[in-house]
């Protein structure tokens, strides 16, 4: 570590507080941890989990970062994200269940730092408008806006941390015919809840995690079809009565969509689930990761080291099967990067590194594989560092278990129980079905019985 070198960290999110839990887990250890700030545009951390009702640009004019919506519960186990130094039963003090709402999982994440006092390295409400590098000097020249005042100012840092995300900037396709359309149409990203879909023909397009789960929420709130149009190839799911999936949008005629097979419905409100961009407004092209949504973006070495410049590094750029202790085991190794606690390969060494994992990564061709292909990666990272080992092999029996579970009732998989593998915890049943169950909050969640008062609210 360079002497008085300074780290910037632009983002709070799970992945931008995972850097911070890696310097203070090295800070309590004893070790001589670097300057860091962290910044985050928005009022509080969480990133996508932090919920607004806003869509479109927020209070401040600047792009709404969340896409999450009310009523969002986990989509896949909580067992497969927990953290490996931080439990869900050290967090909730007795068993959970497996698919907890937003604000659960939102509470867990926030929990882990409370108690490790990083809050003040974190400048709320600032956002980074534009990073510059000097190569002579090797330093990163940040322009940072206090959005609350507007003032402008620029710092100096050796290195950078790109904790943003890429689940934010909506990928927008246009559709043929679409301007006639005279319904409502969204964009996953701005969708905040269901509820007005009652007794509606929804139309969600896309066959991915946003077009499956959105179209459940409209199905469990009472829509009256919900019909899942699909690009490559169908989500396949047993569907209830009234949901079913057809081929790509041919056209939009008015009210009525036109499907390539020939066939047609008329429908009120359709919601793009079309993926997002991986945007990065405040880099320059040389720094910007470029990248469709796959699990091995090139550039990347380990999936975080930016090739061309390794004094910048991303979190959590990769599509995700493993979310939170993924970013752990990144952020650990990023952070054993600056201090100089791993030595980083020369460029040569690197790009043939990128180039055996890009390899592996062209060959995936299978669901299976690629959560096996992302086990494997973390377990590299996890080799690399001092982060609480786990057993990834059990995780993927977990991931293996959920898609089987899902496969055979996809409006009940989320009542399915799975056991912890950092802490050999069975989870608890939830006191209602998901379908039955229209209240997200904390406090309904901890109930022992609806309507009682939470028990043991951490
Ligand atoms: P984000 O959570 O996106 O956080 C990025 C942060 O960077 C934000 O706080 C943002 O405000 C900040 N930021 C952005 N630009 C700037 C700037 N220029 N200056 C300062 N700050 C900036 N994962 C799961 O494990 N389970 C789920 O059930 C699940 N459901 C999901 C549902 C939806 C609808 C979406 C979109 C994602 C879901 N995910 C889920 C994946 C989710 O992306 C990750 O769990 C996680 O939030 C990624 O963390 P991150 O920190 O990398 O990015
Ligand atoms: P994904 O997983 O990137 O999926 C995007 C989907 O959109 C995918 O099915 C694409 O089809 C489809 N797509 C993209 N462009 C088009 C066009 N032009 N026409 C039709 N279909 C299209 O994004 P999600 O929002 O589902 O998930 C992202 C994250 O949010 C994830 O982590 C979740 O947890 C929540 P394809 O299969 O490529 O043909």
């Amino acid at each position: 570590m360079a002497n008085g070198e300074r780290v910037a960290i632009i983002g709070a999110g799970p992945s931008g507080m995972a850097q911070l839990r890696a310097f203070e887990a090295a800070a309590r250890a004893g070790a001589e941890i670097p300057e860091i700030v962290c910044f985050e545009k928005q009022a509080d951390w969480g990133g996508q989990w932090n919920y607004t009702w806003r869509t479109g640009l927020d209070e401040f004019g600047e792009p709404v970062h969340s896409s999450m919506y009310r009523n969002l519960w986990s989509n896949g186990p909580k067992e497969a994200l927990e953290f490996a130094d931080y439990s869900f039963d050290e967090h909730f003090a007795r068993p959970i269940s497996s698919y907890p709402p937003r604000p659960v999982l939102w509470d867990y994440i926030a929990g882990r730092l409370k108690k490790a006092d990083v809050r003040e390295f974190i400048r709320f409400r600032t956002i980074v408008r534009w990073v510059e590098y000097d190569a002579e000097r090797e330093i990163f020249t940040l322009t940072i806006e206090d959005l609350p005042t507007g003032e402008t100012t620029t710092e100096e840092f050796g290195r950078v941390v790109v904790a943003t995300g890429h689940f934010s900037f909506p990928n927008v396709p246009d559709l043929p015919g679409i301007e006639t359309f005279e319904g409502q149409v969204t964009h996953a990203h701005d969708f905040r809840g269901a509820e007005a879909l009652k007794d509606r023909d929804v139309l969600v397009i896309g066959s991915s995690y946003s077009a499956e789960d959105i179209g459940s929420q409209a199905y469990k709130m009472g829509a009256r079809s919900v019909t899942a149009s699909y690009r490559s190839a169908p989500m396949g799911y047993d569907w209830p009565e009234g949901f079913e999936e057809r081929p790509l949008v041919e056209r939009f005629e008015r009210d009525t969509v036109h499907f390539v097979d020939g066939t047609s419905k008329r429908v009120d409100a359709v919601i793009l689930c079309t993926g997002y961009l991986h945007k990065y407004p405040f880099l320059p092209g040389d720094l910007a990761l470029s990248s469709p949504n796959n699990v091995y973006p090139e550039g990347l070495y380990r999936g975080v080291v930016w090739q061309r410049n390794p004094r910048l590094a991303y979190l959590g750029a990769q599509d995700q099967w493993f979310t939170f202790n993924m970013f752990d085991t990144q952020a650990w190794y990023v952070r054993d990067l600056i201090m100089g606690r791993a030595d980083l390969p020369d460029e040569r060494e690197r790009a043939a590194s990128i180039a055996e994992w890009r390899a592996r990564f062209e060959k995936i061709a299978s669901d299976a594989d690629e959560i096996r292909f992302q086990a494997d990666y973390v377990r590299d990272l996890l080799e690399q560092t001092d982060y609480p080992e786990f057993d990834l092999d059990r995780v993927v029996e977990i991931f293996l278990a959920w898609k089987r579970d899902k496969k055979a009732d996809i409006m009940g998989y989320r009542d399915r129980v799975y056991r912890s593998v950092m802490t050999g915890t069975l989870s608890a049943e939830h006191h209602t079905p998901w379908i039955q169950e229209l209240d997200d909050s904390l406090e309904r969640y901890l109930a022992e019985k609806p309507g009682e008062s939470p028990r043991n609210a951490p």
